[in-house]
């Protein structure tokens, strides 16, 4: 863990082939504030209880999936520690200026051993929680939340190859820790690894697939487990095309459900789960118990969540 230098998944970007329903989804049904739509079409999103100024980019495109994502590092020191520490690991590092991402400060990018880009960046225009900075209180104006309450941007899940090269590269280049990981249980190969730079049992997780550079989903912070429920409700009115519903991870105890967007890139809402401290033992769970590893109240394994990434 590392809370002084890379702190958490500040941006993700995603694929949208329909922007119209996309926005429909991400802003009236999820409850996500637009703050900026760019010159390319691009959209910026922020939920109400971040401080930066955008946390989701829809992008326009012929293809569903994720772009790129990007983790925010407590300062610039952080970037210039950083960036030999990822090329002695034999991964080449672009440098991004400041102002080329919109309300950005200078950015690292480079690809990860799963096919993934990846970028760090220290700064990013903080507008606030619109609650103020002084006596700010607990809840913010009527209408600033709304949807299905979410608070943050959580964490992502990403398909790929070479898990145990990214293990390696986030615990020893960038100070996370193997909070959990599921193993085969004959092969005791790493089938999903889980990792944490902070006091959440993930920020990052990787599942192996066949394929490179594939999206599992991205992950919404609720403040409760009973928020989790009341979502179920509004998209179950909206009709939004859920994965899996209300239920309880084994892997990080989290309350969870799993819907799609209009272009079939898959969201989470999260709440609960443990906290993770710096000398919390690595928990490991094998397929022997794949079913309560993934949803441990019904303890039944999910094809689609297995197997459907974009
Ligand atoms: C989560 C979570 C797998 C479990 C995924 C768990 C792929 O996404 O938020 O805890 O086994
Ligand atoms: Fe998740």
């Amino acid at each position: 863990m590392s809370m002084r230098g890379v702190l958490r998944v500040g941006e993700i970007a995603i694929r949208v082939t329909d922007m119209k329903k996309s926005k429909h989804h991400y802003d009236h049904i999820m409850g996500l504030h637009e703050v900026l739509e760019d010159a390319e079409g691009r959209v910026y999103y922020k939920c109400w209880d971040e401080h930066d100024h955008h946390s989701i980019v829809l992008i326009p495109s012929n293809r569903p999936g994720m772009d790129y994502f990007a983790f925010k590092v407590y300062d610039d020191a952080t970037l210039d520690r950083l960036e030999p520490k990822i090329k002695a690991f034999g991964i080449e590092v672009k440098h991004i200026a400041a102002g080329v991402y919109p309300k950005s400060g200078r950015r690292l990018e480079f690809v990860l051993p799963s096919g993934h880009t990846m970028q760090l960046y220290a700064h990013k225009d903080q507008i606030g929680n619109t609650m103020g900075l002084h006596n700010p209180g607990v809840v913010p104006d009527d209408g600033v939340v709304r949807g299905l309450n979410i608070n943050r941007l959580d964490h992502l899940l990403l398909g790929g190859d070479n898990l145990d090269e990214c293990v390696k590269l986030f615990t020893e280049v960038f100070e996370f820790d193997l909070s959990e990981k599921l193993i085969h249980h004959e092969a005791k190969i790493s089938l999903a690894v889980f990792l944490s730079c902070s006091t959440t049992p993930h920020d990052i997780a990787f599942v192996l697939q066949p394929e490179k550079n594939k999206f599992h989903h991205a992950s919404f912070l609720l403040e409760s487990a009973h928020d989790v429920v009341k979502a179920a409700d509004r998209i179950g009115k909206y009709r939004v095309p859920v994965d899996v519903g209300p239920n309880r991870h084994g892997v990080t105890r989290g309350s969870t459900i799993y819907f799609f967007d209009p272009n079939g890139n898959r969201n989470e809402v999260f709440a609960e789960g443990y906290i993770h401290y710096p000398d919390t033992p690595t928990l490991v769970w094998d397929t022997t118990e794949l079913g309560a590893a993934t949803f441990s109240q019904d303890f039944t394994p999910r094809e689609s969540f297995l197997n459907v990434l974009t």
